[in-house]
């Protein structure tokens, strides 16, 4: 996996400063931020993932079948905009690829927006919602992802700022153009490249 260059000089984590993104310190815990309730589910039966926008057929995919897609081991470095940064997560999740396989896009559609429960979106550009190193997760360092942290799957997309990385993910919706997801409405940065530091997009 590629990181970004920075500087040579050790941080207190030993870390030599070239996958700390500028403006972000080294956290070991694992620290939980959203904007709402956690969902808590008592039966997932009637759970499903939607792929909608610009798809020649709007897919529903049940949790049962979710459940059965192909799994690879992932690994990240997550950057908060908050300035925390965790690095060496590993992962178990599904490709990005492996979701793709059951639509068939418009050629209009050039951006993403994730969709979470109780209606938290954020969006992205498709050619970064198709990297190779972008990922639906279910299992983080091992276990099963905590209601917290976005059980039964959240998105994962490395190397944007982690807010992109929706939790509790229920739909996927491909645009013609970008729009503003819940924290882009909000002030963050449409994009949200942490070695740019695209934080905040206030005039
Ligand atoms: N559904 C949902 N996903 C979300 C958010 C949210 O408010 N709702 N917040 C984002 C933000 S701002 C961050 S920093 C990360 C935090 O993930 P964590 O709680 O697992 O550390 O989740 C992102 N995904
Ligand atoms: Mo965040």
């Amino acid at each position: 996996m590629a990181f970004g260059i920075g500087s040579t000089k050790k941080n207190e984590a030993g870390d030599d400063g070239s996958r700390t993104p500028p403006g972000q310190r080294l956290t070991a815990g694992f620290p939980v931020l959203h904007h709402g309730e956690v969902p808590i589910y008592k039966d997932l039966s009637t759970w499903n993932l939607k792929l909608l926008g610009l798809v020649e057929e709007e897919v529903v995919i049940p949790y049962s079948e979710f459940m059965e897609l192909p799994r690879q081991e992932f690994g990240n470095d997550i950057h908060c905009v908050t300035t925390w940064s965790k690095l060496d997560n590993v992962w178990e999740g599904i490709a990005v690829s492996t979701i793709m396989d059951k639509i068939k896009l418009k050629p209009e559609a050039k951006f993403v927006m994730l969709h979470a429960e109780h209606g938290f979106t954020t969006n992205l550009p498709m050619e970064d919602f198709l990297r190779e190193t972008s990922f639906l997760a279910l299992r983080h360092n091992g276990e099963l992802l905590t209601p917290e942290h976005g059980y039964p799957v959240r998105m994962v997309v490395p190397h944007l700022y982690f807010w992109k990385s929706a939790k509790w993910l229920r739909g996927i919706e491909f645009m013609a153009a970008d729009k503003p997801g819940f924290w882009e409405r909000n002030g963050y940065h449409m994009y949200g490249n942490p070695w740019d530091e695209q934080r905040y997009d206030f005039d």
